[in-house]
């Protein structure tokens, strides 16, 4: 037994690999191993040799068990090292200029908006691009014969069994319901994403992407709506002196309702925000009506809440002076090279927005 116990753990300290380890193992503790052999013959010992043999043997099997379990952690620790040691990548390195993609203006756009309003308490919902007649329209107070529910304006899906048809959301409103029935009241919280409407020219393309908005609590105002809209104008336009204009307007889902214009110039064909004697309309606003509310699942006697919506296409194409939106969803590299941004160094509330 001696004998065997000095043989299999050396066997077991040369082996240099998993497979060489494993037949020791075999070699050792295996059906037809040298030390399962020997178990077998305990049956035909006297009860006095099995006595002392049995408790024996079973030390050895249990020595050699912990010393294939330590080389065989030992085998890998050394096989991680080799890696950690091999394989390595710098990650500081700037990327080749050529091979590097650039991130789309839109996608720039909606992670600064989501930077400037998580500052102030938002937080971000998405939700699906294919909704249902009831998030997309009824949800939101939009009457069963309102233009925009029609063919001409609305993406519609070919019928299920049951005769509904879904509808590739036309606002990003469906996903304010949804959180809404999430979260309950308080909340505050942004939506941003794709959105479609059957329309195509200059300034239109059938899927373009928005950015909708809302805040619900006991007492929120449009004073409420006012400041958070300036403070986030201010932060994503860049300028200290911003000055919002509140125009009465008419949406199904809020009342009262206001457009919002920002004053600008237009001078030699160039727009400067913040300044000159023009007004350019940014968003859409308003006190988010009972009905819409109650259609959240909040009720409408204990909170209230505002609610807005704008063009993120739009509002890049302000900021960064891109000129024609449908270049936008042209996939044309050179474009993309040229408005397009650093794939490393996003939007962040300390290191700025715009890098
Ligand atoms: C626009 C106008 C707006 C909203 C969107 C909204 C959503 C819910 C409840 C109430 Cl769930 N309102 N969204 C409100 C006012 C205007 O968008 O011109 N967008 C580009």
């Amino acid at each position: 037994m001696e004998q065997l116990r000095a043989k299999h753990l050396a066997a077991i300290a040369d082996a240099d690999d998993e497979a060489a380890l494993e037949a020791v193992r075999l070699a050792a503790l295996g059906k037809k191993g040298e030390v399962s052999l020997l178990m077998r013959e305990l049956g035909r010992m006297s009860p006095e040799e099995r006595q002392t043999a049995g408790p024996a043997l079973n030390a050895l099997k249990d020595e050699v068990n912990a010393a294939l379990a330590a080389r065989k952690a030992a085998l890998g620790d050394a096989a991680l090292a080799e890696r950690l040691a091999a394989e390595w990548l710098d990650v500081t390195l700037p990327p080749r200029p050529r091979l590097a993609g650039t991130i789309h203006p839109i996608s720039q756009v909606t992670e600064e908006v989501a930077t400037i309003f998580a500052a102030m308490g938002f937080g971000v919902k998405e939700g699906p691009q294919i909704e249902d007649d009831w998030h997309n329209f009824d949800a939101l107070n939009i009457p069963p014969e309102h233009p925009s529910r029609t063919e001409m304006d609305t993406f519609y899906m070919a019928p299920k069994a049951d005769g509904t048809r879904h509808v590739l959301r036309t606002h990003t409103s469906p996903v304010q319901i949804r959180g809404m029935l999430e979260e309950g009241a308080p909340c505050r919280f942004i939506c941003p994403g794709r959105v479609y409407r059957s329309d195509y020219d200059q300034t239109h393309t059938p899927m373009f992407h928005q950015v909708e908005g809302l805040a619900i609590d006991r007492a929120i105002s449009m004073a409420n709506l006012k400041w958070v809209l300036e403070e986030f104008c201010r932060a994503f336009f860049e300028v200290e002196g911003v000055e919002l204009r509140f125009r009465a307007s008419h949406f199904p889902f809020t009342e009262p309702s206001a457009e919002v214009d920002i004053r600008c110039s237009w001078t030699g064909g160039v727009l400067k925000i913040g300044e000159g004697d023009d007004w350019l309309e940014i968003l859409g606003s308003g006190m988010i009506h009972p009905k819409v509310l109650r259609a959240g699942g909040i009720d409408p006697d204990q909170w209230q809440g505002f609610a807005f919506g704008m063009g993120i296409d739009r509002i890049a194409m302000l900021k960064y002076g891109i000129p024609d939106l449908r270049a936008f969803f042209d996939s044309d590299l050179r474009w993309l090279r040229h408005y397009g941004f650093s794939a490393l160094e996003g939007p962040s509330a300390h290191a700025g927005l715009t890098r």
